[in-house]
């Protein structure tokens, strides 16, 4: 399996992320793929490549415009106003409040683009985020081109950022993007399957309207977990996506013998949907030793949990997203790998 991933991640590392009302160095960290980088090699998965440039078309079909102008200047725009640290939303359209016009003022444009404020935007974060898009792309591009399989070991991550919100640690959708690139290069049917252990509220938002593209959720439930207001099970997707979403939300403590049932369930929809290519949503955040998550999947679980979509026989397309029990974020994401290849 090839794994398509760009060393311009790094031109995307925060200093601070708002975290228990204290700025934290951010969970979500460059070192996190060297890690992964490091356990492919080990385990004989070196087939890695650098993506081309992004394919800048496909994200201004995915994203609303003006989110993708405030992306790239938001870090200029912040500095110009004389703001001293990262940029960090502090002001949110919340309930009843004007949501139709972006304020001038950058300090309320950030929190109109933000859906949480513990994701800051520096000086590369653009360049890092359109580098995350492209080894989404590529990795796609190399599956509809033929092969079984393709891992974009995306950073940062992207399945909490909608069309026009970024947080959660995510900036552009990834795997919406492949998704749409599987139905554009031919595929009737695609499903995408996010295990990370928060919910893909960007993704199923992206989708929700869409009769063609099934989205499944494992997730810690949102009464308990980030991003705590999208992901109930009743849920189900609208107009012509009705019946097309379906979330699986799990209390604190779940395992691997409740987990794996969800996963069953979701595999089983996704067969009777009749999907003709898959992306994963890889997020190893579920695993019992995640610093910000309540699930207890052990590293032998991720492999069981890979053999099982593998069972599906798709073309699949694995997009990495959370993970930050860093030092066995590699062996947990390359488990699920080897799990798939083995079925
Ligand atoms: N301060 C992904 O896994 N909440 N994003 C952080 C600790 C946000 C996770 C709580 C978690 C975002 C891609
Ligand atoms: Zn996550």
């Amino acid at each position: 399996m090839r794994t398509f991933f760009s060393e311009d991640h790094r031109r995307h590392f925060p200093q601070a992320e708002l975290n228990g009302g204290q700025f934290v160095t951010p969970f979500e960290r460059p070192s996190r793929v060297e890690y992964v980088l490091n356990r492919l090699k080990e385990c004989g998965l070196a087939d890695i490549v650098a993506p081309g440039a992004a394919d800048m078309e496909a994200i201004r079909a995915l994203c609303a415009p003006d989110y993708l102008d405030f992306l790239e200047t938001a870090w200029t725009e912040w500095k110009a106003a004389g703001m001293a640290g990262e940029v960090i939303a502090a002001n949110f359209p919340a309930r009843r409040m004007q949501t139709a016009r972006p304020p001038r003022d950058i300090d309320g444009k950030v929190g109109y683009y933000a859906l949480a404020s513990e994701t800051a935007i520096t000086a590369g974060t653009w360049i890092a985020a359109l580098s995350s898009a492209a080894s989404a792309q590529a990795a796609q591009a190399h599956v509809a081109a033929g092969a079984k399989a393709a891992f974009a070991l995306c950073r940062p991550p992207g399945h909490h950022a909608t069309a026009d919100m970024y947080g959660g640690y995510c900036f552009i959708n990834n795997a919406a993007l492949a998704a749409e690139a599987f139905r554009r290069d031919g595929a009737e049917r695609v499903a995408v399957l996010d295990i990370d252990f928060h919910h893909g509220n960007g993704t199923q938002d992206i989708l929700y309207g869409r009769g063609d593209i099934f989205f499944a959720s494992l997730h810690g439930a949102p009464e308990d977990a980030f991003p705590y207001f999208l992901g109930y099970a009743d849920e189900t997707g609208s107009g012509d996506g009705e019946g097309a979403t379906a979330n699986y939300p799990m209390s604190p403590g779940t395992g691997y013998d409740v987990w794996s049932g969800a996963l069953d369930d979701a595999l089983a929809r996704i067969r009777g949907f009749g999907a003709e290519a898959l992306v994963v949503s890889l997020g190893v955040d579920a695993y019992k030793d995640d610093p910000i998550s309540f699930f207890k999947l052990d590293s032998p679980d991720f492999t069981d949990a890979g053999r099982r979509i593998g069972t599906l026989g798709l073309p699949t397309l694995f997009c990495m997203e959370g993970g930050y029990a860093v030092e066995a974020v590699g062996i947990n994401v390359v488990n699920v790998l080897e799990g798939f290849l083995d079925a």
